[in-house]
């Protein structure tokens, strides 16, 4: 069982966001027990979090259940409760299906409803009370993504004596889609309560302080805002990316190793393998890329006897409307694909819709000799990156949308517009039958830059222009 505690904890590091970075599970004895989740920001923080005497606040996964705060791996584990109804309008309402759309090029269409702002409202306020209480005198805390853009400013009006950090993981918008939402203005004057809000790429910052110009009046030169209270706000792009040297660790492991090659013996050791890996969302281009696989299939111009094109998707906010009818039209599309193209027992398109665990996905990501990656708006893409440490031989392509973050540090994937079917078709073909010495240069040029920027210096460049 985790270990209580009655007497209040004083964190000098906080991270605040949507969820927490554990999930229960149930241990031999039956008993639950929280694992750290698998994921790039974890990683980079718990080393953050054990030095400094860290809290991370977030919502622990389970509606309607109230949790006592506990320590886990050295710091601090804060859960904030979420109602079944808060669930409903703050997050898959208007978390992901109003400001998620809006900051995607509105490839669906927002839904704007007063009483989803009203809870968003109220959950990041218990967000922002939730770390007040836990915050030691001058602490620093970093607040994370959409869910909870108004933290800052709550949490700076009850303790103005911290360090406040915001990193947006998503894009932020232009201001023609940005001028939609009924409540632009208390968004912007929400993050202005940080001293340093974070974005993948500096239009986002540009974007952000042409939209604090203009609606807050603020004044502003270069990354460097002047808020109303007279306090300087920086705003500046923090590229995230990943733990490049673990991935490879677990590529190389003979265990992974081992599983690589039955995978590709299970699908039929195939000449040419490529992968696409996503959540499942409307932004990641699934529809653009299987359709474009399908009339490369159908045209004869990839041989479905010694080519397969695998995709895996991670099940993704299936209770919003959105992602139940992409779920549908996909299954429909692969099956209907399938149906004319292959063999039986030797499909075409091999397609999961599941989950795995890190260790198979550094399997799929050793074997794919092309990686398709075709989002048509993504804030970075870590899938991306994750295939250039994951795979190991020069032979090897990425397929990347130049709509993607990820796009603009690499320069040498080959670059696709998701829109422009023939195009990508087009792409995908060069990126296939390139020789291999304009392969090799392009992989290890992207393997340098990856190398290069890891996750923990996305986190250590953030913390220093935080003065933490
Ligand atoms: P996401 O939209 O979730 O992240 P991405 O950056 O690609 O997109 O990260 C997805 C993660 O999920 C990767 O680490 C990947 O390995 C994992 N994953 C995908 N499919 C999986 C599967 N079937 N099984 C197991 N794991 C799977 C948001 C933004 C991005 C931004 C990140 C980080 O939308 O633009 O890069 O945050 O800031």
């Amino acid at each position: 069982m985790p270990e209580q505690s009655s007497t209040p904890i004083r964190a000098d590091f906080l991270v605040v966001a949507n969820r927490l970075p554990v999930d229960r599970k149930t241990g031999p004895d039956g008993e639950p027990v929280w694992r750290t989740s698998p994921g790039g920001l974890v990683t980079a923080l718990e080393p953050v979090m054990k030095r400094k005497g860290g809290a991370w606040i977030g919502w622990h996964g389970a509606p309607d259940e109230t949790i006592d705060g506990f320590e886990h791996e050295g710091y601090r584990i804060v859960p904030v409760p979420l109602s079944t109804q808060d669930v409903e309008e703050f997050y898959e309402g208007f978390s992901n299906a109003t400001l998620w759309p809006l900051y995607h090029d509105v490839v669906a269409p927002p839904k704007f409803h007063r009483e989803w702002w009203d809870t968003y409202r109220d959950v990041n306020r218990r967000f922002a009370q939730a770390a007040a209480e836990v915050a030691a005198d001058g602490a620093t805390v970093w607040v994370q993504d959409y869910q909870l853009h108004l933290v800052p400013a709550m949490l700076r009006e009850l303790r103005p004596d911290l360090r406040i950090g915001f990193f947006l993981h998503i894009p932020f918008p232009p201001q023609e889609l940005f001028q939609q939402l009924p409540w632009r203005r208390q968004l912007i004057e929400g993050l202005l309560g940080a001293d340093l809000i974070g974005f993948q790429l500096p239009g986002g910052a540009a974007n952000f302080i042409r939209l604090a110009k203009r609606l807050s009046g603020v004044k502003a030169s270069r990354d460097t805002i002047i808020a109303a209270d007279g306090r300087t706000v920086l705003a500046r792009a923090y590229p995230i990316s990943i733990d490049a040297d673990g991935f490879k660790a677990l590529a190389d492991d003979p265990e992974v190793k081992a599983e690589a090659a039955k995978l590709r013996e299970d699908l039929g050791n195939p000449k040419t393998i490529f992968l696409g890996v996503d959540r499942l969302d409307y932004t990641k281009g699934l529809r653009q890329r299987i359709r474009a696989f399908g009339e490369l299939f159908r045209d004869g111009q990839l041989d479905p006897n010694e080519t397969v094109f695998l995709q895996v998707a991670t099940p993704s906010r299936e209770r919003v409307e959105e992602y139940r009818k992409l779920r549908d039209d996909i299954d429909l599309l692969v099956g209907r694909i399938n149906s004319q193209v292959g063999e039986i027992g030797n499909p075409a398109i091999v397609y999961r819709h599941e989950s795995y665990p890190r260790t198979s996905m550094a399997a799929m990501y050793s074997i794919a000799d092309v990686m398709v990656v075709t989002p048509l708006r993504d804030g970075m893409n870590l899938v991306a990156k994750e295939y250039v440490a994951c795979h190991e031989s020069d032979d090897a392509a990425l397929v990347l949308s130049e709509f993607a973050g990820a796009a603009k540090e690499l320069k040498q994937a080959y670059h696709c517009n998701p829109h422009d079917l023939n195009g990508m078709k087009e792409t995908i073909l060069r990126a296939t039958t390139d020789s291999r010495a304009a392969r090799s240069r392009r992989m290890r040029a992207l393997r340098h830059q990856v190398f290069a920027h890891q996750i923990d210096d996305w986190a250590n460049d953030f913390l220093r222009d935080l003065g933490a």
